[in-house]
């Protein structure tokens, strides 16, 4: 069982940390520590089972009894590699009990926080999870809010929570912010290795917060001044990355004008090896992160009286790609005199993103919504999504269909995506909405291939 000794940060910038004891555990100094996991989704899940890997107890708990029902079961839905070696040899307490979170030292909330279809962020998991945590937490815990969410949370939401209930922060309930950094599908980075911040409401949980991740993760745990420059790095991180891809595919729809391959000129400006950053074109921008964290800055800061312009217009750039998907496909039609009206255009991927089976914000579907606005007939293989496939192979696929969108780069369209393949069943015409096939190779078999920027 993991005895867990709170040291202080190492960093100067934290002086006033030195005035407090090298102990400051307001609990025992070797008191065995049990850690609940509020939402055992893709980032809880890797979480509980490291910390259960570390010695520590754990308890996981959900709200969703089939997804607890899933994991009693031994199986999870989550594509990671840390998973897939840990998660049997590393059993948890799963429970939707929120009486069993009351002999909790630590609890780590890992909830969603989606956008609403007006893209205001949705804290309704958040709150929900941080008042049950308010309701059956004892006095002296350590609360850890991992879910993504835009500066002034923490102060403005999860802290009131707490205070209603009857805790003062600080002196008996620690509240910490940790974003959480897990990239599906990542089979270098994870839980166990990513480095992160940390910010809290004082010292003593800022200490605590350090402790608890530096005795779970091989990697820098950086304590931030404030609980709000935790929230800040994740919203900042995750904004850079919107618009740079944002900044991409607008080049590329420059470049397809000019007849320039955007593919090939942004891998001549990676042999950089300073002060570039690769990002690539596609034809949308989808999951849980990258389209929605934004969102979050643009509405907080719009009651600060800030309008974020720039980030504004990245969102809407990355937004108009599917749109811009299917407008290559109409070009490739007519260069084949065929309409848009009744063909049959075959969707290869629905995932966001190559490789996950998760569908959330998947560009695929609004490409979809762009094709049906064109009277298109659509038919769809996903083999990470077969149960929301509208054929069960590729080859079923290319039976069915007149023209091909590839959505997702799954190694298997990579791989199998060629164009005998197509030749075969008679296909003239291929979006690559992920510049992911041999572009000259299909020209050659006189193929009508559009990419994004090639
Ligand atoms: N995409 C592009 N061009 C790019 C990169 C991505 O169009 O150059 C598209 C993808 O196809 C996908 C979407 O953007 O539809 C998001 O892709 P992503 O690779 O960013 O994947 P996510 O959403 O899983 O992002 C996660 C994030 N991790 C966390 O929020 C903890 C993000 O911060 C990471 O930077 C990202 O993984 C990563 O680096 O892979």
């Amino acid at each position: 069982m993991q005895a867990l000794l709170f040291v202080l940060p190492e960093r100067a910038e934290f002086p006033i940390l030195k005035h407090i004891t090298p102990y400051c555990d307001p609990m025992t100094e070797e008191a065995e520590k049990i850690v609940s996991v509020i939402g055992l989704g893709y980032v809880g899940l890797p979480l509980a089972v490291r910390t259960k890997q570390k010695g520590y107890t754990v308890i996981g708990f959900d709200i969703d009894e089939k997804k607890l029902a899933l994991l009693k079961s031994g199986n999870h839905l989550f594509k990671d590699g840390f998973l897939e070696a840990e998660f049997a040899k590393n059993p948890l307490e799963l429970t939707s009990d929120k009486e069993k979170l009351r002999v909790a030292d630590i609890h780590i909330i890992c909830v969603p926080t989606p956008v609403d279809t007006q893209h205001h962020p949705d804290l309704g998991p958040v709150i929900g999870a941080s008042t049950t945590v308010a309701k059956h937490c004892k006095k002296g815990a350590l609360v850890i809010l991992e879910s993504t969410v835009n500066p002034y949370v923490s102060e403005e939401v999860v802290r009131p929570i707490f205070e209603e209930h009857g805790f003062t922060v600080g002196k008996d309930i620690f509240i910490s912010h940790c974003p959480e950094r897990i990239n599906p599908g990542d089979e270098k980075w994870n839980v166990t290795n990513i480095p992160r911040v940390v910010g809290s409401f004082d010292d003593t949980g800022l200490a605590m917060t350090l402790a608890f991740y530096r005795s779970i993760v091989d990697a820098e745990i950086r304590p931030m001044k404030t609980i709000r420059e935790a929230e800040a790095v994740k919203i900042l991180e995750n904004s850079f990355r919107n618009i740079n891809i944002a900044f991409v595919n607008e080049i590329a729809r420059s470049f397809d004008r000019l007849d320039i391959d955007v593919k090939d000129v942004i891998e001549g400006a990676a042999t950089k090896p300073f002060s570039f950053m690769a990002h690539y074109p596609s034809c949308g921008v989808g999951g849980h992160c990258i389209p929605v964290d934004p969102h979050y800055l643009v509405e907080r800061a719009k009651e600060s009286g800030f309008d974020h312009e720039f980030l504004k217009l990245a969102i809407k750039t990355n937004d108009g790609m599917p749109a811009y998907t299917v407008e290559r496909l109409q070009d490739a039609l007519n260069e084949n005199r065929m309409p848009m009206k009744d063909t049959v255009v075959g969707i290869l991927g629905l995932s966001y993103k190559a490789n996950v089976s998760d569908l959330r914000e998947s560009p695929s579907f609004v490409i979809m919504k762009h094709l049906k606005e064109h009277y298109c007939k659509i038919e769809t293989f996903d083999p990470h999504a077969p149960e929301e496939s509208s054929v069960a192979s590729i080859e079923a696929l290319m039976e069915k269909s007149d023209a091909l969108i590839l959505a997702t780069n799954h190694r298997e369209f990579v791989t199998s995506i060629t164009p005998e393949l197509l030749k075969k069943y008679d296909i003239r015409v291929i979006v690559d909405g992920k510049n992911c096939l041999n572009r000259a190779r299909f020209i050659d078999a006189d193929i009508i291939y559009k990419g994004i920027g090639r």
